[in-house]
């Protein structure tokens, strides 16, 4: 009697410890973290859009430049990083190759500027859920994020009509 208490004891204390652990994880901030995006965000798009594009600010607060070798996300089947240009007063959007994160800098991806281009989008994307990026350096390191669905803001795209 007395040894199955025990027993049952713990095993309480190995669930418990268990949970512990397991919470400590899922709290875990990667702030220190050499790579880190910053405000991230996905354009809304409507439903019949197959395309949608990602910003945000990207840092790097290693010692060596990072250069971005590609994207991925489970939401679309293509993931381009883009430049927009302006050219002939024609807003034009092209790849950016080797696009470089300084060492202890940053860069921002912005409407207008870098993006990271959803082609091919798989379903259509509901405002507020959380889209899973990973973005893949030459290092071999990759950077994983979730930005969620949100309207541009104004004079950013689309025209809105706010009060
Ligand atoms: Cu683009």
């Amino acid at each position: 009697m007395k040894s199955k208490m025990l027993a049952v004891f713990s095993a309480l204390v190995l669930l418990f410890s268990g949970s512990l652990m397991a919470g400590g994880h899922g709290h875990h901030h990667k702030t220190d973290a050499e790579l880190a995006a910053h405000n991230a965000w996905v354009r809304l798009v409507p439903p019949v859009s197959n395309i949608s594009a990602a910003y945000m600010m990207l840092h790097n607060n290693g010692s060596q430049d990072q250069v971005i070798a590609g994207a991925s996300s489970p939401v679309a089947a293509d993931v381009e990083v883009h430049e927009t240009s302006m050219q002939d007063g024609v807003m034009r959007m092209s790849e950016a190759k080797n696009l470089t994160v300084p060492a202890a800098g940053h860069i921002m991806m912005k409407p207008g500027g870098y993006h990271i281009m959803l082609i091919n989008l798989k379903r259509p994307l509901k405002e507020g859920e959380l889209v899973p990026i990973t973005i893949n350096f030459q290092s071999g390191q990759t950077l994983t994020l979730e930005a969620p669905v949100k309207a541009a803001p104004m004079g950013q795209g689309m025209k809105h009509h706010k009060h």
